[in-house]
């Protein structure tokens, strides 16, 4: 018997699919191999269903002998295990992106022998198009609440964009870019206090009530699937911070990031040029601890974020704080800075990879925008908030039509900054 591979995600399974299984199990006995999660995650999007869910799929098809995990886009780690006589896929992968992997089966083969076969693709199917429908019908709360915990584990670093709106919503859920093969994009949404409270006029000093915070981050999960992280200020009273857990998990919301500040909270990039005090060690320790009795789902995360760098009381506080509010049930823990240098961040990442009971780390690199995702994830980082960057870019812009309108008396000289009328129309689907 000839042994046959071929590998797929089957997160999306269809004729097309079953065309190429049946034409591998005419050459011989078939192994599919299944791409992880990891892998998924890594060049395409969070997998709609499990490595193990997907597996137990294929295992269930006629024509199918065995189902492996193929554990990179590369087929050739595989294919040197398994040696088989052929490998079988569609033809479409001769062109674009695939072409490399393709040259590599190709030569993997060679060696003993092998053949590659080239099924012809399933005219009619877009996998695109089966995207965007699964997309269309939405998400759970409780899905969405999941995700963020399921991506942190398959996922080395998660990029996460600021939302304050429905628009920036969608532009966090949509935006994607093609680079080396691989589909980028961002892996979750973060409601930042400054950029909710700039998008309604007012300064970031925890005015902006609950009430329409919460007006906010509905407007975001109409129309997006990704998770959320909220940036909760100080969290408030204890006694308030119970309610708003519920609440948050209640609506699909995936984190909370608390603050250890206490009194009037100012913006941690002001630094030490305004008045801010630190919550003692005790009081913060408490409130996360009444937030993680308090919440309902197991997989809701409160976030500890350590202004000790920010109000300069030095890396042993921070350290000191770190200990103390994961032993107080912190799901992570976000270390802030506002220096140009990530030095005082790495200082603390090297000493907080020494600790025996760690979290993963959040950083929230706005002053220190030089530091690239992966030098962030190689100094322990796990999640990487891009904190304010679409109003910042927004307002600017705005501005300046304003100003060309005054200048002018007329708008024509605006055109050239702005999409054309046509394109505002149907930017959002469904109103012609
Ligand atoms: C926010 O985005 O509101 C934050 C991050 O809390 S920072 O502005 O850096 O304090
Ligand atoms: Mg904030």
């Amino acid at each position: 018997m000839k042994k046959v591979y071929l590998a797929m995600s089957a997160d999306i399974i269809h004729h097309g699919h079953i065309n190429v299984i049946n034409e591998a199990s005419k050459l011989g006995e078939v192994t599919v191999g299944i791409l992880t999660d990891e892998v998924i995650a890594s060049y395409k999007r969070f997998p709609l269903l499990g490595y193990a869910e997907r597996k137990a799929i294929i295992e269930n098809i006629k024509g199918v002998d065995h189902v492996i995990a193929q554990e990179t886009l590369d087929y050739v780690p595989n294919l040197e295990k398994l040696k088989p006589d052929y490998v079988v896929h569609g033809d479409d992968w001769r062109t674009g992106e695939q072409k490399v992997i393709r040259d590599r089966v190709i030569a993997a083969l060679k060696q003993w022998q092998g053949e590659l076969v080239e099924v012809k693709y399933t005219d009619g199917v877009s996998i695109t198009q089966l995207d965007d429908a699964v997309q269309k019908i939405g998400i759970t709360p409780n899905a969405r609440l999941r995700r963020l915990r399921k991506l942190l584990e398959i996922k080395p670093v998660l990029r996460v964009l600021e939302a304050h709106n429905g628009l920036t919503g969608l532009i966090a859920e949509k935006t994607k870019i093609e680079q080396n093969g691989r589909i980028k994009e961002f892996d979750a949404m973060w409601i930042s206090s400054l950029c909710d409270s700039t998008a309604k006029g007012k300064p970031d000093i925890e005015l902006v009530d609950l009430t329409s915070r919460l007006t906010t981050i509905n407007d975001v999960l109409e129309v997006t699937t990704k998770p959320i992280i909220l940036d909760g200020d100080t969290g408030g009273q204890v006694e308030h911070f119970v309610f708003t857990v519920k609440t948050l998990e209640r609506l699909g919301v995936s984190a909370i990031i608390i603050e250890d500040k206490v009194g009037l909270k100012k913006n941690s990039l002001f630094g030490t040029d305004v008045l801010q005090t630190q919550d003692t060690v005790e009081n913060f320790a408490h409130k996360i601890s009444e937030g993680k009795q308090a919440q309902v789902t197991e997989e809701f995360m409160i976030i500890a974020r350590i202004e000790s760098l920010i109000l300069k009381a030095g890396l042993a506080d921070a350290l000191a704080r770190a200990k103390a509010y994961i032993d107080a049930g912190a799901d992570a823990i976000m270390i802030h800075s506002k220096e140009k240098e990530p030095d005082e961040i790495f200082a603390f990442c090297a000493e907080y990879a020494t600790f025996p009971n760690k979290v993963p780390l959040v950083a929230v690199p706005s002053s220190y925008n030089h530091v690239t995702e992966s030098a962030l994830m190689e100094a322990g980082i796990s999640i990487v908030i891009y904190a304010n960057h679409l109003i910042r870019s927004a307002y600017p812009a705005m501005l300046h039509t304003a100003q060309t309108i005054l200048q002018n008396e007329r708008s024509l000289e605006c055109d050239i900054d702005m999409m054309p009328i046509k394109q505002i129309l149907t930017l959002i689907p469904g109103g012609n």
